[in-house]
């Protein structure tokens, strides 16, 4: 089908099929004009795409095959430059008019910067926000700019949607204060653990929404990110919460968010990369 908003782009190396048919539906937002440290986000969802074409489709995990489910990939959203909202808004309608084609859809998304996370928790309305991230994000403004990459976690938390984050290191005192008032759990990178995750997650709401930003992880994994950060968590330490999760709560979409980079084979997008497929294996167990 046609989307007013998205064009073709290269496809995830993966059998894919109409958009009408699929379970799953991965597109990309190649925007980036809030970064504030290292550029290349907007090439993010190419880079993850590339990266498939490392991957076996079979997860051994799970006894699940890839190429054998139910995965379409409508391209990229033609984002607006310099226009987070203006960006937003253009997801949300693409992803109304892939809801109307398709209500049993579940979106994927692949950033980008993490401001356009925004848009998708707005377009599907889940009633919890779970989120890995090395950055707390509850700033009301940065750089004078509501939408900025730092902002996103606050927004979404306006929305009055209940929210916990997890390996977090980097923050300022406000957003800490913010928290507190709110009632956002999250969890410092050097307290996480899976039964945390679980302590805190078992409580939340359903239906619930994933984002991972990727330099939740260790910059070591992850060196290509808008901002990394040292002292991140591990890749198995973050699939077992989610395996948890998506075994105990409904997850209406998910995204993977600031990969960033700009040569293919880039470690970044493949622990990005990766990251989709055990998150598309563990939903299709
Ligand atoms: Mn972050």
């Amino acid at each position: 089908m046609e989307f007013f908003y998205t064009y073709e782009t290269i496809k995830t190396a993966l059998p894919l099929v109409d958009t009408e048919k699929a379970d799953f539906v991965i597109f990309g937002v190649p925007f980036d004009s809030t970064t504030s440290y290292k550029p290349g986000a907007r090439f993010g969802p190419t880079l993850i795409r590339q990266a498939t074409i490392n991957l076996e489709s079979y997860i051994l995990d799970y006894d699940v095959d890839l190429s054998e489910l139910r995965i379409a990939d409508i391209g990229d959203i033609e984002i607006v430059a310099g226009n987070p909202l203006g960006t937003i808004k253009r997801i949300i309608e693409t992803v109304r008019e892939l809801k109307e084609s398709n209500p049993k859809a579940m979106p994927i998304m692949l950033g980008g910067e993490h401001s356009m996370t925004y848009a998708l928790v707005r377009a599907l309305r889940p009633k919890s926000y779970i989120v890995f991230d090395a950055h707390l994000d509850l700033r009301d403004e940065y750089e004078g700019n509501p939408w900025n990459h730092a902002c996103v976690a606050r927004r979404i938390s306006e929305l009055g949607i209940s929210m916990a984050e997890f390996g977090i290191r980097s923050g300022i005192r406000e957003e800490v204060e913010y928290a507190k008032e709110r009632n956002i759990k999250w969890i410092h990178a050097r307290q996480y653990s899976v039964e945390e995750f679980k302590g805190i997650v078992k409580n939340l709401p359903e239906p619930v929404y994933v984002s991972v930003d990727i330099d939740v992880f260790d910059l070591s994994m992850v060196p290509s990110t808008g901002t990394p950060e040292a002292g991140g968590l591990e890749f198995w330490e973050v699939i077992e919460a989610l395996e948890w999760l998506t075994e105990k709560k409904k997850i209406v979409g998910f995204d993977i968010m600031e990969v960033a980079g700009t040569e293919l084979g880039d470690i970044t997008a493949l622990t990005g990369a990766k990251l989709m497929f055990y998150l598309i294996g563990m939903l299709s167990r």
